[in-house]
C-alpha cells in the first residue's frame, strides 16, 4: 500500500507515530511542533500541521515561539525534563529563520540533549535562485546557510527528493533516541521538496517504538574498575547529569550508604542526591563548595558517573591533586568514559552501578567528612540570611544569596528552579538545597544567556504539575525575553525572578580578577573620560518591559518582599514576573577553586600585570591525567 502525501505531511504524519519506551514505559517521542513560519516552511510544514488538526490525525500540537533560538532552547528544556526520552521538533523558514537555530542547536549537542531541528532550505530545483535570503557560494551550488549545522548536529541530512525521506527520518530517530550519540538532530527540507507529492510506503508510518536501553558494562571491565575502588583509600564520586537521566539515584543512594564513599556533584548531577543526604557533599570543582574540593583534592580514585568533566567541574584540571590519582569513568558514552585517561565503564548509570556494587565484595570506607559538610552549611545559612562579611558591599539593597535562600525556601520539594549564565550559576551550585533529582536545571554545559525564560517553558510543558521558577540576569533578560509572550499565550504559567544589578556582574567580577578592572560590563551610561560605561544609571526598567509583554509583576527591594510576592506569584494562574535588584558588588561564599582564564602576558596596566603574576601560580597547580587509569 502507498500513501500519496506531501513531504510534509510525511514528516510530520511519520513523527505523531514515534514512541519510546524504557522500563516498560512508553511516551511520545515528539510531543509537538515548535515553529515560526515563512516562505521557507509555510506551504509545507506550516499546512501539514494544520492538516494533521484537521483530519483528527494523531494529534501533533504546536506551538508559535517569538524567536528560533529560543524554540530550541525549550525544546531542550523540555528533553531534559523528560530524562531525554522525549522532545519537540523545531520547524523554521529558510535563511534567517535557520540560522537563528545556530545556538541552540549547540546548546543541545553540548548538553547532550535531544531536539529535532526541521530548517526550511533553498528549492532543490533552484528554478528561480537565488531565491529571497538564499546565501550564494560561488564555488558550490549545493551548499546553503544550512551547512553551519553540521559540526553542531549529531545527524545531519538534506532531503533533496522525496525518496531519501525515510532514511533520513529513521536515521534522526535513530540518534535522537540513542543516550550514547543524542544531540542536535537536523533535517534540512528544501522549501519546494516539501510541498511535493510522494507515493510513501505505508509501512513507514506504523506506530514505532525506540527502545531505550539500559546497557550493562562490559564484565571484566565490572572487575577491574571494582578492584581499583576496593584498593582505593579515599574515594569520591563525582555524579553527572547522566545519573538523573538514568533515574539512577536510587541505586545511587543504596550504593553510597553502602561504601560510604563521599558523592559530590556537577551542574548537571545536582539533585543526583537531596542536599542532607548522608554522603551528599554538593557541587565540586570551579562552582563548588569547599568541602567538595578538599575531598577532591585528596581522593586517590574518583568514580565519574554521567559527567563530561567540563572544566568547572574539575577546576581547569587543578581540583583532583592525589599525586596518584586515577579516574573509572561510568557512561553511556565510550567518548566520556575514556576522559582523564580513566578506566571506562561503558554503560548506563543505573546498570553499571547496579553491576559494580556486588564487585566491591563489601568494600566500605570510612571517611569522616560530615562535620566539613555541617560547617559549609552553616556559612550557606549565614549567606541565606545576608549576614556574611562582604568586602564590596556598599548600599543596603539584598545580596544574589538572599535572593537565592528566599526563592530556594519558597520552592516545594518538586519544584523546579532554571538558570543558565552569570553569576547566579556558581551561587546555585554552591548555596541551593536540591530536594528532587528534577528540581535543579542550570544549562551549564553551554551557559547561554537568554537560555533561562525560554528553557523554562518546555520544562513546564513537560512536566506541568511542578511550579517552575526562572532565576534571570538583567543582562539575559535584555537578550531573550520574548518567550513570556509564547508562554502567555500557551497558558503556560511561569514565575520569573528577575535579578537586577545593572550589568555583568559575573564578568565583571571575572574582569577584575584578571586585572581589567570591569571594563565595559556595566550598563551605565558611557562617559567620554573613561571610555566605560561608568556614568549614571540608565532610565530602563525591565519590570515595566514585563509588563508591557503581558506578565504579571511584583516588584520588590527587601527579601522579604520577596518572600512575600513569590507567595502571592505562586497562588497566582498568571505568569509572574518578580522583579528584585540586587547589590552586584556582594559574591557569596567561594569556592575556593580556580578556573583557567588567560591573564594578558604583558600589559602597561597594573593590574594586569598583577593578575598574571597570580595566574602563573595558579597555572602550576593544573594537571594533565595521562596516567593510563587501568594500573594495579
Ligand atoms: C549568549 C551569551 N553571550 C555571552 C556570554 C558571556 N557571559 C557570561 S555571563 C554574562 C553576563 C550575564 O549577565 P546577567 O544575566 O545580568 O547576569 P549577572 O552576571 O549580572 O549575574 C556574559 C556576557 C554568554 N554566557 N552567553
Ligand atoms: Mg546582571
Amino acid at each position: 500500500m502507498k500513501h500519496r502525501l506531501t513531504v510534509a505531511q510525511a514528516v510530520v504524519k511519520f513523527l505523531a507515530a514515534q514512541w519510546t519506551e524504557r522500563d516498560g514505559a512508553e511516551q511520545r517521542a515528539i510531543a509537538g511542533f515548535l515553529g515560526i513560519f515563512g516562505h521557507g516552511n509555510v506551504a509545507g510544514i506550516g499546512q501539514a500541521l494544520l492538516q494533521a488538526q484537521r483530519d483528527n490525525q494523531p494529534e501533533m500540537p504546536y506551538v508559535l515561539a517569538r524567536n528560533e533560538q529560543a524554540m530550541v532552547h525549550t525544546a531542550a528544556g523540555y528533553a531534559r525534563m523528560r530524562n531525554r526520552l522525549s522532545t519537540m521538533a523545531c520547524t523554521t523558514s529558510i535563511g534567517p529563520g535557520s540560522t537563528n537555530m545556530l545556538t541552540g542547536a549547540a546548546l543541545a549537542t553540548v548538553n547532550r540533549l535531544p531536539v529535532l531541528l526541521l530548517p526550511s532550505d533553498v528549492f532543490a530545483t533552484r528554478a528561480a535562485t537565488p531565491v529571497l535570503q538564499e546565501l550564494e557560494d560561488p564555488r558550490a551550488g549545493d551548499v546553503s546557510v544550512n551547512d553551519a549545522f553540521r559540526p553542531l548536529s549529531k545527524f545531519f541530512d538534506r532531503v533533496w527528493r522525496p525518496e531519501q525521506l525515510p532514511s533520513a527520518l529513521l536515521g534522526a530517530m535513530r540518534v535522537l533516541t540513542d543516550p550514547a550519540e543524542t544531540g542536535a538532530v537536523t533535517l534540512c527540507l528544501p522549501q519546494d521538496v516539501q510541498a511535493e507529492a510522494y507515493d510513501f510506503p505505508d509501512e513507514l508510518f506504523a506506530k514505532r517504538v525506540w527502545h531505550v536501553t539500559r546497557p550493562a558494562p562490559d564484565p571484566l571491565a565490572v572487575e577491574r574498575a571494582a578492584a581499583a575502588i576496593r584498593g582505593a583509600a579515599r574515594p569520591l564520586i563525582v555524579a553527572g547529569g547522566g545519573v538523573i537521566y538514568s533515574e539512577a539515584s536510587a541505586v545511587l543512594d543504596r550504593f553510597a550508604r553502602e561504601t560510604g564513599i563521599p558523592v559530590a556533584d556537577t551542574q548537571a548531577g545536582k539533585g543526583a542526591l537531596a542536599w542532607d543526604h548522608p554522603n551528599a557533599v554538593g557541587g565540586v570543582g570551579a562552582t563548588g563548595n569547599p568541602v567538595a574540593n578538599r575531598l577532591a583534592g585528596h581522593a586517590d580514585v574518583v568514580l565519574g558517573i554521567g559527567t563530561r568533566y567540563s572544566d568547572f567541574t574539575t577546576a581547569s584540571r587543578s581540583v583532583f591533586q592525589h599525586p596518584a590519582v586515577r579516574f573509572v569513568n561510568l557512561n553511556v558514552a565510550g567518548f566520556d568514559a575514556g576522559k582523564l585517561s580513566a578506566l571506562p565503564l561503558v554503560g548506563d548509570a543505573r546498570a553499571g552501578l547496579t553491576a559494580l556494587r556486588p564487585a566491591l565484595h563489601g568494600r566500605r570506607f570510612t571517611g569522616d567528612f560530615r562535620d566539613d559538610v555541617a560547617a559549609w552549611q552553616g556559612a550557606v545559612e549565614k549567606a541565606y540570611r545576608g549576614d556574611m562579611a562582604y568586602p564590596g558591599k556598599k548600599g543596603e539593597l539584598p545580596t544574589q544569596a538572599e535572593v537565592i535562600g528566599v526563592v530556594n525556601e519558597a520552592c516545594g520539594a518538586r519544584d523546579v528552579v532554571v538558570q543558565a549564565a552569570g553569576s547566579m550559576p556558581g551561587d546555585l551550585q554552591r548555596l541551593w538545597r536540591v530536594r528532587d533529582p528534577k528540581q535543579y536545571h542550570v544549562e551549564y554545559g553551554y551557559s547561554c544567556m537568554g537560555f533561562e525564560i525560554a528553557g523554562a517553558l518546555g520544562i513546564k510543558m513537560a512536566d506541568p504539575g511542578r511550579e517552575v521558577y526562572a532565576l534571570v540576569g538583567d543582562g539575559s533578560y535584555l537578550m531573550m525575553a520574548q518567550e513570556l509572550v509564547t508562554a502567555i499565550a500557551e497558558g503556560v504559567k511561569l514565575i520569573v525572578v528577575l535579578v537586577q544589578n545593572h550589568g555583568f556582574a559575573s564578568i565583571g567580577a571575572l574582569s577584575q580578577s584578571i586585572g581589567s578592572q570591569r571594563f565595559g560590563t556595566a550598563y551605565r551610561y558611557k562617559t567620554a573620560a573613561t571610555g566605560d560605561y561608568d556614568g549614571a544609571r540608565l532610565p530602563v526598567d525591565l519590570a515595566a518591559n514585563a509588563e508591557s509583554l503581558g506578565a504579571a509583576v511584583i516588584r520588590c527591594r527587601t527579601a522579604t518582599d520577596l518572600a512575600e510576592g513569590l507567595k502571592q506569584a505562586r497562588e497566582s494562574e498568571r505568569l509572574t514576573v518578580v522583579h528584585i535588584e540586587t547589590d552586584p558588588l556582594a559574591g557569596g561564599p567561594s569556592s575556593e577553586a580556580w578556573w583557567d582564564v588567560p591573564v594578558a602576558e604583558i600589559a602597561t596596566l597594573h593590574s594586569t600585570r598583577h593578575a598574571h603574576a597570580g595566574y602563573l601560580e595558579e597555572k602550576k597547580r593544573q594537571r594533565h591525567h595521562l596516567r593510563p587509569g587501568d594500573r594495579s
